[in-house]
């Protein structure tokens, strides 16, 4: 017995969104904001078992993860230091997509090196459940896997390639998702292999 996945409402995906120019700029910008926000290493509330993903943000707020818990919070975990500004480019993606009347508040960097993944879950830490969220991937391509309401809800996989963004609105919000795992050696935008997934959020209402 199968079970057919049904799209979630609000889910879209931009196949190439970012021609090669513009993910080797978009990958500029995210190397000097690592270099002024060194990526950090993200545990589990609780058990404070480390995630395989290393992070960092740009914005006026980012997401850290740690043994109290995960949260939104103006300055580095590490340095705290505030974090950079969000890249124009990022802006104008957020308006060209978004469909939402204010500007985006966190970009959270997710660098999977070729062995990293991320389970599937819900993001539900912010305020704001009704803007979408924005991912723009960059770098080696990821299984990525979408699902539904619940947990235990059928879920189907795809891949995303550099340079594609996927546009999280409506229902699909609050649909689970992971990463199962990166194609190493399937991109030659990074020096290494490896994957680069920006998330751009609205954290709170207007
Ligand atoms: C579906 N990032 O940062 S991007 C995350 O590739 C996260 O690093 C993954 O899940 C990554 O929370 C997936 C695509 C994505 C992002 C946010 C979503 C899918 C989503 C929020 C709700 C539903
Ligand atoms: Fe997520």
């Amino acid at each position: 017995m199968t079970q057919t996945y049904e799209f979630p409402q609000g889910f879209r995906l931009l196949s190439a969104y970012f021609d090669r120019a513009s993910q080797e700029a978009l990958l500029a910008h995210i190397r000097e904001v690592v270099t002024k926000a060194p990526l950090f290493q993200p545990r589990m509330p609780r058990t404070n078992a480390p995630l395989s993903v290393r992070m960092s943000n740009c914005g006026s707020l980012g997401w850290v993860a740690d043994k109290n818990g995960y949260r939104y919070q103006p300055d580095h975990p590490d340095t705290g230091e505030p974090w950079p500004e969000m890249p124009k480019m990022l802006l104008d993606l957020w308006e060209g997509v978004s469909g939402y009347e204010a500007p985006p508040q966190a970009c959270l960097i997710n660098w999977y090196d070729g062995g990293a993944k991320m389970g599937l879950h819900q993001d539900k830490d912010e305020e704001n459940l009704v803007a979408p969220v924005v991912s723009v991937s960059l770098g080696d391509t990821g299984v990525f896997r979408l699902g539904g309401l619940t947990r235990k809800a059928p879920t189907r996989s795809m891949k995303l390639s550099s340079g594609d963004v996927v546009v999280l609105g409506g229902a699909s919000r609050l649909c689970y998702h992971g990463i199962d795992r990166i194609m190493p050696g399937t991109s030659t935008l990074l020096r290494q292999s490896g994957r680069i997934n920006l998330t751009l959020r609205r954290v709170t209402p207007l």
